[in-house]
């Protein structure tokens, strides 16, 4: 276990947010600097954005003295994180998700002078091609031009490393550190592909689906797995030539919503049109999370089921840290291909193989040291 005091911050180049104060260049050629625990955790609790993207940063680090302090700063900051707002936003490439995201950060931090006026945003990513790309398609600053120049708000897109559980798992650590950090509006966006929008509603309290409107097969494009978990269903790009069809897309998304077994939340999920583009609609969208935080906080699922995610989080960190100790001991690295080509030959069955593969995980004297 490393000893908090003596743990580093690493300083990353290039980092999306906030240049680091100067005492932290000053020693950045050294590529890491010392900052005591209880700093990081004062910096965090007063706002300070270039500390909390730096103890993002150790949350990301995969060496594990920077874990330890990970995890000893997320527990220091936990206290802190009551009273936010978590809203999970889905749907395929070119959707809107970001420039939704734009609008509704602005409309939240009030640059236009509408809406709640003076909130802070965070916006993160789960991008579950960035294992693939090295890079993050979300959270693109692009098109978060306003919010990406704005002090009310915190940009961090996904860690390009890591499985899909460790990104989520990151995700999870670092939005709390936001919510310590005063964000009470927590925006995290992933495209609706594969298993990440399951990940993201694991971790929110309201999930949106934003889809479009499509030539005579609208609601072909929603996944139906995904509309099912949504509390809302945006169907974004209803401007100009777009809006009758809109409408009608709208009316569909409605109809297939009554389809879905009630969710135990006791909130009967809505399709509404927006645009990313002029702003209509988000007031609209806005007041919709509204309701159903006012709803579920009065019948009690918010909290329910807020506490049902950290319980599945840390069984998620206990089976992900189990199979990293079975992958990583010396005894299985050895078997574990022979075996494999066993069960490939049919020379052994599958159940056999992983029974033995078992065997030698719980036999740390025969196995060697673990
Ligand atoms: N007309 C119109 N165009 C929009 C609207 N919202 C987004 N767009 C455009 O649609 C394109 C995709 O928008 P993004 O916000 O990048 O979409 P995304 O869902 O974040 O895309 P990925 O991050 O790649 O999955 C861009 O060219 C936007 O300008 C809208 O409300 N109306
Ligand atoms: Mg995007």
């Amino acid at each position: 276990m490393a000893n908090p005091d003596e743990s580093a911050l690493r300083v990353r180049p290039g980092c999306v947010t906030p240049e680091p104060p100067p005492e932290l260049i000053a020693r950045a050629s050294n590529r890491r600097r010392l900052l005591p625990r209880q700093q990081i955790v004062d910096g965090i609790l007063r706002g300070d954005r270039s500390v909390l993207a730096q103890a993002i940063t150790l949350i990301e680090s995969s060496r594990a003295a920077d874990r330890d302090l990970a995890e000893q700063i997320v527990e220091d900051c936990l206290p802190h994180s009551a009273n936010s707002i978590r809203i999970g936003i889905t749907g395929v490439p070119g959707a809107g998700k970001s420039s939704l995201i734009e609008r509704l950060g602005a409309f939240l931090i009030g640059k236009h002078g509408i809406g709640e006026g003076g909130q802070k945003v965070a916006v993160l990513a789960i991008d579950p091609s960035s294992q693939l790309s090295g890079g993050s398609i979300l959270g693109d600053k692009t098109r978060m031009t306003s919010l990406a120049s704005s002090d009310m708000a915190f940009i961090r897109p996904s860690p390009s490393r890591g499985s899909l559980g460790g990104v989520a798992q990151r995700t999870r650590e670092a939005m709390l550190l936001c919510e310590a950090a005063g964000y009470h509006n927590i925006l995290v966006e992933t495209v609706g592909v594969g298993q990440s929008e399951t990940a993201v509603h694991e971790m929110v309290d309201f999930f949106l689906l934003i889809s479009l409107t499509g030539a005579g097969d609208e609601l072909q494009g929603l996944k139906r797995g995904v509309m099912e978990l949504a509390d809302a269903v945006v169907i974004n790009k209803a401007d100009g030539a777009n809006l009758t069809a809109a409408e009608r897309t709208r009316n569909e998304a409605q109809n297939a919503l009554h389809y879905f077994p009630s969710p135990p939340s006791g909130w009967t999920p809505r399709a509404l049109t927006c645009s990313a583009q002029t702003g209509k609609g988000i007031a609209e969208l806005w007041n919709c999370v509204l309701e159903y935080i006012a709803l579920t906080k009065a019948n009690g699922w918010f909290n329910t089921a807020r506490r049902g995610q950290t319980r599945k989080w840390m069984h998620e960190i206990i089976e992900q840290g189990l199979r990293q100790q079975f992958e990583s001991h010396p005894g299985i690295r050895k078997r574990m291909e022979e075996l494999e080509d066993e069960v490939l030959e049919g020379r052994t069955t599958s159940f056999r193989a992983a029974r033995t593969l078992l065997e030698i995980y719980s036999e740390p004297k025969a196995a060697g040291s673990r």
